[in-house]
């Protein structure tokens, strides 16, 4: 289920709570995750507290285009050159446990197919 409530990424954007923060414009905030899955996991958010990608609308689109070029930017920033994963969790099915949508960064290793 979504949730329209503030999430602990909300208080990270404000600095409310400490993060490893890697990369910030206007639009987003990149930040390394505190259950990291490889040796570089990194998390990019939208300002904008877009509970799921099922949640983001038509008019969301150049953002989400930002989104996907600012993990492009941060991976490249992190020395991932031989390659990475992009991740998307949506929803219950999807394994998602923060309501603010995110783009993982997973890279560092060799990535398994199909994923878990
Ligand atoms: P997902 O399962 O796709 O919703 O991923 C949520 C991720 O967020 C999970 O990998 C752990 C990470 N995470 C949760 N709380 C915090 C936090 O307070 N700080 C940081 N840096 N990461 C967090």
């Amino acid at each position: 289920m979504s949730q329209t409530t503030e999430t602990i990424f909300s208080k990270i954007i404000r600095r409310e709570i400490p993060a490893d923060i890697v990369y910030e414009d206007d639009l987003a905030l990149a930040f390394r995750d505190i259950n990291s899955q490889a040796p570089v996991h990194i998390l990019v958010i939208p300002k904008k507290p877009i509970p799921r990608l099922a949640d983001a609308e038509s008019g969301d689109d150049a953002l989400l285009g930002h989104l996907l070029l600012t993990a492009k930017r941060v991976a490249e920033q992190a020395g991932l050159a031989n390659g990475y994963r992009v991740v998307i969790n949506t929803g219950p099915d999807g394994g998602q446990t923060v309501y603010h949508l995110h783009l993982h960064i997973l890279g560092g290793r060799q990535m398994a197919w199909p994923p878990g």
